[in-house]
């Protein structure tokens, strides 16, 4: 008989938590950048916390990566062949964009102990790091992104909440220097945060990318384990993005989607508008 239950819960708000309950806590480990704490939940399988907040689940990163990489690769003009993604250390977003035939991926994620760990508790995301055709550098995106001279048809800014080492992902200095460093129809996405609980970190995504880039589009998606259940993206692009006519379907991800993603709320049509004014 089990006397104890444990849980493991993120704070949205001093009010406020989602609690996910726990047969087990696998790892807690601090690492140069962050804690990360590794949770065996009932309901979502294996969850990966970073400073306390959620990062993935076994059963719903499907959705997150399937939104941050098919999202942007069904809106390019040309078909996307090479891609840079940003943080993204679990191998979930590389692993979606080889299944989506993107030939040249550099993977830039600042702390190796997130990869360690996915090798370890999610090979199946892990496993993109073995493929030739995706190459992972352990170091600072924002120096990577200054330093490089390659131009990607692809950005993916997958990334933490703006606090501690992300914050810079969030700028508009280090969207402009993503500009710099896509190809003719390339396409910048990152994750927005969650448009209820995180307005301020959606304003910051929105105003940075208003500011870099002539065209910019929003979408969201409903991802359970995250604040509000209720999350958001934004792409940005030198060039007009409009949806391609033949996109492969996900497990979450299919042309409903890729049209119906683009409705916003009244609340966030209202920033949307207010930043793009200023
Ligand atoms: N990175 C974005 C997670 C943001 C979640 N925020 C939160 N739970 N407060 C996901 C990494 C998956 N590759």
């Amino acid at each position: 008989m089990r006397l104890i239950e444990n849980w493991f819960s993120e704070r949205y708000s001093d009010n406020v938590q989602l609690s996910f309950r726990v047969r087990d806590q696998l790892l807690s480990v601090k690492t140069d950048y962050q804690r990360i704490d590794l949770f065996d939940t009932y309901d979502f399988g294996k969850l990966l916390a970073i400073d306390g907040t959620v990062q993935l689940t076994e059963y719903d990163e499907y959705i997150y990566h399937e939104m941050i990489t098919m999202m942007p690769f069904f809106h390019s003009v040309r078909k996307p062949e090479t891609a840079l993604i940003i943080g993204g250390g679990d191998g979930g977003a590389a692993r979606s964009l080889l299944g989506l035939g993107v030939r040249d991926i550099v993977n830039v994620e600042i702390d190796s102990q997130v990869v360690e760990i996915s090798k370890k508790y999610f090979p199946e995301l892990a496993a993109s790091f073995s493929d030739r055709r995706c190459r992972l550098i352990i170091g600072d995106g924002i120096d990577y992104v200054r330093k490089s001279e390659q131009k990607f048809d692809l950005i993916i800014i997958d990334s933490t909440d703006p606090e501690g080492p992300a914050v810079s992902l969030f700028s508009r200095e280090f969207y402009e220097m993503c500009a710099g460093r896509l190809s003719e129809s390339g396409i910048v996405v990152a994750q927005s945060g969650s448009p209820f609980y995180q307005r301020e970190t959606f304003r910051m995504a929105y105003d940075g990318m208003v500011h870099a880039f002539p065209h910019v589009k929003v979408y969201t998606a409903f991802i359970p384990t995250y604040p509000s259940g209720f999350w958001s993206f934004t792409m940005g692009s030198n060039s007009a993005m409009n949806p391609v006519k033949d996109m492969v379907r996900g497990k979450y991800f299919n042309q409903e989607i890729a049209e119906g993603a683009f409705k916003l709320p009244q609340f966030m049509l209202d920033d949307v508008s207010t930043l793009k004014g200023k």
